[in-house]
């Protein structure tokens, strides 16, 4: 869209569905601003922090994930969506903690032992929470030893663990196997994610590989999902 049609579009006088419409839109434009106007919009207009949570923003980033995972947006784009996003969640968290989003569980998650690559995780972390995940993150290059421990303070219901490089991906092995020792596996439901993984890798590791947008019904509730 060019400045100029931007600049004629103001948005307190579109109707709640072409606003909705129209910050699909700006988050996948990125416009961090928008995003924040919207919000504010919506929520003077009385629509729950959880409303807009999922129908506004949400919704339009499960655009943004789908086009990218189809090669249509780069890397910069993604980034930019996400902090517009992540604007929009800025003003909704202490909202919805006020009023109560559903809770749908407990998720730890990190990048693998040698992986610093934390966009993916991030984008994750956030659609969870979105969700209505509790997430704790544990961010990058994580051992086994800090997945376990986290997942047993938080007394988490799933894992998540991401990694981007074909050298650090088996870890995510290391870190079921060992999970498989000390008898916990099964406490868990765990989800792995990151570009070089395939559900061939996800069955072959153990758990049922998801590409991520997940949205939470779609994650059967048994370990192994
Ligand atoms: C950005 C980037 C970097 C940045 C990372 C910045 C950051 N904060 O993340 C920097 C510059 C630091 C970097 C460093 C390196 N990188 Co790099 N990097 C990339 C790049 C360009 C994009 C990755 C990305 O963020 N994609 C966008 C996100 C949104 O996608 P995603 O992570 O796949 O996540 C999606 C899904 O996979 C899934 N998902 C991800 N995690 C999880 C977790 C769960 C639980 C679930 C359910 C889903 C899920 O959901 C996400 C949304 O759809 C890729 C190339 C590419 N096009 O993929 C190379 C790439 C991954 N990097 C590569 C390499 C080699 C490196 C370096 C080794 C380079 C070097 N020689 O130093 C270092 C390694 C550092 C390290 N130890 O980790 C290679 C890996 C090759 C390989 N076969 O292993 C790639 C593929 C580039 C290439 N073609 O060679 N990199």
């Amino acid at each position: 869209m060019s400045d100029e049609q931007e600049d004629d579009i103001i948005l307190a006088e579109l109707d709640d569905d072409e606003l909705v419409l129209q910050m699909h839109d700006d988050l996948y434009d990125g416009l961090k601003e928008e995003i924040e106007e919207g919000v504010n919009i919506l929520l003077e207009r009385g629509w729950t922090p959880y409303r807009i949570l999922t129908e506004a923003l949400v919704a339009g980033m499960k655009v943004v994930g789908d086009d990218f995972r189809d090669g249509i947006l780069f890397v910069p784009e993604v980034l930019l969506a996400a902090n517009a996003m992540k604007a929009g969640m800025f003003i909704l968290k202490p909202l919805l903690v006020e009023t109560g989003a559903p809770k749908m569980g407990k998720m730890v998650i990190g990048t693998v032992k040698g992986d610093i690559h934390d966009i993916g995780k991030n984008l994750v972390a956030m659609m969870m929470e979105g969700a209505g995940f509790e997430i704790r993150d544990l961010g990058i290059n994580n051992p086994v030893e800090d997945y376990i421990a986290a997942l047993e303070e938080e007394n988490a219901d799933i894992l998540g663990m991401s990694a981007l490089l074909t050298t650090t991906m088996p870890y995510m092995k290391v870190v079921i196997d060992t999970m498989k020792e000390k008898g916990i596996r099964d406490d868990y439901i765990i989800l792995v994610g990151g570009a070089p993984l395939n559900e061939e890798f996800g069955r072959a590791i153990g758990p049922g590989y998801r590409h991520f947008p997940l949205p939470a019904r779609q994650c059967n509730p048994r370990p192994g999902c």
